[in-house]
């Protein structure tokens, strides 16, 4: 549902379609499609930068880029992103480069007077063995999942640090957690990918390679929930436009699937017909992490896009040679 006004809605945040908007990380998953929201709704002041252009770890070049531009809205979806194996493999990068990110475009955007902040965070910051389905309120009640704790860190000071620029300096900086994503513009590379990409062009593979089965890892046990993007970009612009406060939001479809039942829908959407096999020498990671999507609910937001009408779209995209090789 598309941004209806509802009781629950908090006052007017003052953002018009002139307003200058800076995307940051405009060319990501989340990022892009952020930018297609914007400019489908006659949003005509964005601002962005390429992370040639500029490298947000850099503090004196972000803050610099702020003097400069001085954005009236921020969107903060630049991030170091990555699958379960990433994940693992870099874990100093993962909390190094969030950390820096969040620290920097958060203060240079309390410095120059952004009117209002939204900060893209992940439900990989709740527990591991958190209850189900997760409401926000479960945050810091137990240990973190071990494969992707470096990453959760990060997402977690980020939150935190909007909610303590508001109390301390009254800025009006937002979260959400988004579930797992998935959508054009993302990473399929086999090794660094979350699961929902990688399969996708494995399953795609096999068919143009006719091989006899499609390896997919760990047990396909662990249930996973997956939003497409461009409804996460939809609920973005609602939090945007209508809510105002220190409560962050989860933001997902309230349905989750296991990996095995993922496989099988992208293995009919791609139109495969080979074999799964299940590489157990790979980590499941946390066994469920479905959230509870009550809280957006109730503020006037739910998801469009079903799992299978994503993937469609998903798949469509990919296989027209759009992504970069
Ligand atoms: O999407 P994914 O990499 O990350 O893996 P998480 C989800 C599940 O899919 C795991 C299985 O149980 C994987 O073992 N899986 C099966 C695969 N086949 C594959 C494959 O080919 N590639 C990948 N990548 N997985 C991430 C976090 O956790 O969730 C991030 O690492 C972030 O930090 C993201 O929070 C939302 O869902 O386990």
């Amino acid at each position: 549902m598309q941004s209806p006004a509802t009781k629950h809605q908090s006052q007017s945040t003052g953002l018009t379609t002139d307003s200058k908007i800076y995307v940051a990380g405009h060319n990501g998953l989340v990022g892009s499609a952020i930018m297609r929201k914007l400019e489908s709704e006659g949003y005509k002041n964005i601002v962005t930068r390429t992370f040639e252009e500029l490298d947000l770890t850099d503090q004196k070049a972000t803050r610099e880029f702020f003097e400069k531009e001085r954005p009236e809205y921020v969107f903060l979806a630049a991030a170091k992103v990555g699958g379960i194996q990433a994940n693992s493999t870099f874990p100093a990068d993962f909390i190094y480069i969030n950390l820096m990110i969040e620290c920097n475009v958060i203060k240079a955007s309390h410095e120059f007077g952004v009117k209002k902040l939204l900060f893209l965070g992940s439900s990989c910051i709740y527990p591991k063995m958190a209850l189900q389905p997760i409401k926000e309120e479960y945050l810091l009640s137990g240990y973190l999942e071990e494969t992707n704790e470096p990453y959760a860190l990060a997402k977690i000071s980020g939150m935190k640090m909007c909610q303590y620029f508001n109390k301390q300096y009254g800025t009006n900086f937002i979260s959400v957690m988004p579930t797992n994503l998935y959508g054009p513009n993302d990473n399929f590379d086999p090794n660094t990918s979350h699961v929902l990409p990688a399969l996708i062009r494995k399953f795609h593979e096999a068919k143009v390679n006719n091989a006899p089965y499609v390896e997919i890892w760990g047990t396909g046990t662990p249930r996973r929930e997956f939003l497409f993007v461009d409804d996460l970009a939809d609920a973005c612009l609602f939090l945007m436009k209508n809510y105002s406060g220190n409560d962050f939001f989860n933001v997902g479809t309230g349905e989750d699937v296991t990996i095995r039942e993922l496989a099988e829908l992208i293995e009919e959407v791609v139109g495969y017909k080979g074999e799964l096999k299940f590489d157990t020498s790979k980590p499941d990671g946390t066994p469920r992490k479905l959230l509870d999507v009550t809280r957006i609910h109730k503020a006037g937001w739910r998801h469009r896009t079903e799992l299978k009408g994503g993937l469609e779209s998903t798949y469509g995209w990919f296989a027209s040679g759009k992504r970069p090789a």
